[in-house]
């Protein structure tokens, strides 16, 4: 498989592909997230302790991911029970160019951040087999992305996603602990309403 041709940076193990989507792709992406949301709305998570994500989420794929008092978990509907919608083609185009992985994802899990929303640091160890990697699409507003280690604290890294990053989390990578401390209002006009879309492609199951 060809790597894509723009330099990816390492940053922990994590490959950085600094605007590797141009502003077409991007609004292609994010016209394909507005399907995914008018089929399966956002709803904002809760977590197994009861406490509202600040992140409003859904999911395309054969599975999507939820979080309620029952815990997380991978799902095969939506809250509402409407089945999740496909995976967009160019979505899946941007995993086949960039994952290096033969699999492709059976989920796209979608995150939106509005103005104050982030994500606390944590692994991403729910799905059944972690050798798959994990791609990770910023589309919109800017976020402070931190990266940590394989075991909870210690040193950490930051940096800042912008509109067209994609980052591959593989081999050693997989299991370190990340999340987004804030998001940078008005910084992209991707998003008309502003705010940021983070699309997530894993294999899940
Ligand atoms: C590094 N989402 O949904 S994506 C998540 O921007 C999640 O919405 C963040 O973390 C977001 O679970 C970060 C980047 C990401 C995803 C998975 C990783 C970074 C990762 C797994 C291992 C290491
Ligand atoms: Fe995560």
């Amino acid at each position: 498989m060809s790597e894509p041709h723009v330099p990816a940076l390492n940053v922990r193990g994590v490959a950085v592909y600094p605007g590797l989507l141009d502003r077409a792709a991007q609004e292609a992406l994010a016209e394909a997230v507005r399907g995914i949301v008018q089929a399966a709305p956002l709803f904002r998570p809760v977590t197994a302790r009861g406490r509202e994500m600040s992140v409003r989420m859904t999911s395309a794929g054969s599975v999507g991911w939820v979080s309620d008092r029952r815990g997380y978990r991978y799902e095969p509907r939506h809250p509402s029970g409407v089945d999740w919608p496909p995976i967009p083609p160019e979505v899946l185009a941007v995993w086949r160019r960039v994952s290096g992985d033969a699999a492709d994802p059976d989920c796209c899990l979608v995150n939106f951040y509005d103005e104050g929303a982030k994500m606390g640091m944590h692994q991403d160890r729910d799905e059944a087999d972690v050798s798959h990697p994990v791609v990770s699409i910023s589309l919109g507003d800017e976020a402070l992305f931190r990266i940590g280690n394989r075991e909870r604290g210690g040193k950490t890294e930051s940096l800042w996603l912008r509109s067209g990053d994609v980052l591959v989390m593989g081999g050693d990578a997989r299991l370190l602990h990340h999340g987004i401390d804030r998001v940078k209002p008005g910084t992209s006009t991707l998003l008309r309403e502003g705010g940021r879309l983070n699309l997530t492609l894993r294999v899940a199951l």
